[in-house]
């Protein structure tokens, strides 16, 4: 009850604002609309401020919005989007544990393939093997798409890869950059990481009934918004490209091509798919240690096999077939 009526006094607050278009509301117009105290009005502000909303306050005039918060719109997804089936159901939510949670539950009541869920902001964000991404509000694309293919078990990681590559033409196409896809799921520019993809599975014996693919991307993020601990690790496309990106957008070119290449996918199978992930990786032919849960394994990076299995060469030779594991180019 109380975080309804806490709502409902935001909606009202902002209803007032919308209306002065841009000029001051007295503190006591507000306390008398809202019918709440003026230092209750001062923490509704601050609330407002909290959530991305930047406001001017003057004395003896009020308040005023200077910038609203970006948001991204399941309708500004929608519009214009060119897909088949991917994006056209949309779960959209202002702030979430994990976009992964959700589409994790929403695949197994049956949502259809293509639906996505994307979120502001995720207080229980997780990469692989339950490790944090941290994704601050209106900043990011958080979001996670649920897919049904009709392939065995074992390929299912191919589908990181497919997603790594749509990301990269996507990335590339709205903003110029030239990203670099780390095995097997980060892109990077200049060794710094801008995007993260976790592929999870629902599966019963070797049935797969879905993945859910998750990605993350640090979108217009300031070096300052990174904690210390990523500061030196982490990047967004604003800090490499030195402009904003509208994230709907990107999120449509991303939707448009992870559907081409996932249809190419199931009629042609991964050979083409390897072909255009190689142009874009880096780790091949470099001396890279790979941390798997059996040990790490010091050697050249030779290349994917053609089921996406990153194959290194030690220093005898041998060659290790890696199917998961976190890699440091040497
Ligand atoms: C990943 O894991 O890179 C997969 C990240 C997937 C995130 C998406 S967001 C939507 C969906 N919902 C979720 O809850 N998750 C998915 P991994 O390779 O394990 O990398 C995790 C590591 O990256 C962390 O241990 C940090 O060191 C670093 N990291 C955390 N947040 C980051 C960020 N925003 N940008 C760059 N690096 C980050």
């Amino acid at each position: 009850m109380a975080q309804y009526v806490q709502s409902a006094l935001r909606e009202r607050l902002l209803e007032v604002f919308t209306h002065a278009e841009g000029e001051f509301v007295s503190g006591q117009r507000l306390s008398e609309v809202l019918g709440c105290s003026r230092t209750a009005v001062w923490k509704h502000i601050e609330d407002l401020r909290k959530e991305g909303y930047e406001l001017e306050a003057v004395k003896r005039k009020g308040y005023r919005i200077t910038m609203k918060p970006e948001k991204i719109t399941s309708n500004e997804i929608q519009l214009g989007l060119k897909t088949k089936f991917l994006g056209r159901n949309i779960h959209y939510e202002e702030t979430v544990s994990s976009t992964q949670k959700i589409a994790h539950k929403l695949a197994y009541e049956g949502a259809v393939e293509g639906t996505i869920i994307v979120a502001e902001e995720q207080i229980a964000g997780r990469g692989r093997l339950d490790r944090t991404w941290y994704s601050p509000k209106y900043t990011g694309i958080w979001m996670s798409i649920i897919l049904r293919p009709a392939i065995p078990l074992p390929q299912s990681p191919q589908l990181t890869l497919l997603t790594a590559v749509s990301m990269a033409q996507a990335i590339q196409e709205v903003t110029g950059l030239e990203p670099e896809i780390k095995w097997p799921n980060d892109i990077l520019f200049h060794q710094k990481k801008a995007v993260g993809i976790l592929t999870e599975l629902q599966a019963e014996a070797d049935r797969i009934n879905s993945i859910i693919i998750g990605i993350g991307i640090n979108v217009n993020q300031v070096e300052d918004d990174f904690p210390e601990e990523l500061q030196e690790r982490a990047t967004s496309l604003r800090i490499e490209g030195k402009k904003k990106i509208n994230r709907a957008e990107l999120i449509q070119v991303i939707l448009e091509k992870l559907e081409k290449l996932y249809e190419h996918y199931l009629q042609n199978g991964f050979y083409p798919i390897k072909l255009l992930w190689e142009a874009y990786a880096i780790s091949i032919g470099k001396n890279i240690i790979a941390s798997t849960l059996n040990g790490k394994i010091h050697g050249v990076a030779v290349g994917i096999t053609d089921e996406g299995v990153l194959i290194i060469e030690d220093e005898d030779r041998k060659r290790h077939y890696i199917h998961s594991a976190d890699i440091e180019i040497r």
